[in-house]
């Protein structure tokens, strides 16, 4: 799943896709990288970021979707926590909803998912982006994670979502400490073993220096997010949700080959 943000404030890529075309050059190039599903997002999730208003959001994402569409049939993901947003991305062509508040922002977003027929990724998130990051705290945080996405998953086929539509994911960096992250991707199996197909992004995220021991910006992570897509596809993930397409897929590759993703 390559990234596509259409937003004024992202962490990776501070708002460089911020006009139709270039977000659309983007997707272009994410495509002929090998992409197999875009995620389109109009509002950072970033750690501190300002949320977006729906307007303003779907002003964003729509014609994106809209001209990705008109010169190709990749899957298109659209990246929103708001009914009104993943709503009108459907009807300009995406045709899964990523959600990092696992349909849980709006009172109406079970409803309205099940209303839409899409595919939908439900996400675990500790708080919420703006304070996501004070203080995460749990006892066991695999299996807290686990027995979320099992509770969202249940409440969205509940409220008529396919159960083969759904996806989860454990939400690497969302209120979670480094060693947090860790254990989820340790943990990965466990998650997987849900039953659902496993999402899992960690893509330039800022554990990566933290993990590290550097002080790498957002565009010098590959080798860290190389390290956790591999991970992660081991342990059981589905789908990677990255910035670096081409790298992720020849690393796959080559995993793949010696028999270890
Ligand atoms: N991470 C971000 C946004 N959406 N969705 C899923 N399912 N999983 C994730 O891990 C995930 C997500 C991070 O968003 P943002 O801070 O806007 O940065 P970017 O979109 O460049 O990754």
């Amino acid at each position: 799943m390559g990234i596509v943000n259409v937003t004024p404030d992202s962490f990776s890529d501070g708002g460089r896709f911020l006009d139709a075309g270039a977000a659309v050059d983007h997707a272009r190039r994410l495509i002929a990288e090998g992409a197999d599903v875009l995620d389109i997002g109009g509002e950072s999730t970033r750690p501190g970021a300002a949320p977006a208003e729906a307007a303003a959001e779907v002003a964003r994402v729509v014609p994106v979707i809209e001209a990705i569409r008109r010169e190709s049939d990749i899957p298109i993901s659209v990246d929103t926590m708001k009914p009104a947003v993943a709503r009108a991305a459907l009807a300009a062509g995406a045709t899964m909803w990523n959600d990092v508040t696992a349909l849980a922002w709006a009172p109406d977003s079970l409803a309205t998912a099940a209303e839409l027929g899409c595919e939908v990724v439900l996400m675990h998130m500790q708080g919420e982006p703006r304070t996501m990051q004070k203080q995460p705290r749990y006892d066991d945080v695999v299996a807290e994670v686990a027995a979320f996405l099992a509770v969202r998953a249940e409440a969205a086929i509940a409220a008529g979502v396919a159960r083969e539509h759904i996806w989860v994911d454990p939400g690497f960096g969302f209120g979670k400490t480094p060693a947090h992250n860790l254990d989820l991707v340790r943990g990965l199996p466990q998650i997987a073993a849900l039953g659902f197909r496993v999402v899992f992004g960690a893509s330039r995220k800022s554990s990566i220096p933290k993990i590290a021991g550097d002080r790498s910006g957002a565009e010098q992570r590959l080798g860290g997010s190389i390290a956790l897509a591999l991970a992660a596809a081991k342990g059981g993930a589905a789908m990677l949700r990255v910035h670096d397409v081409a790298e992720t897929r020849q690393a796959l590759a080559v995993a793949a080959a010696i028999g270890d993703a």
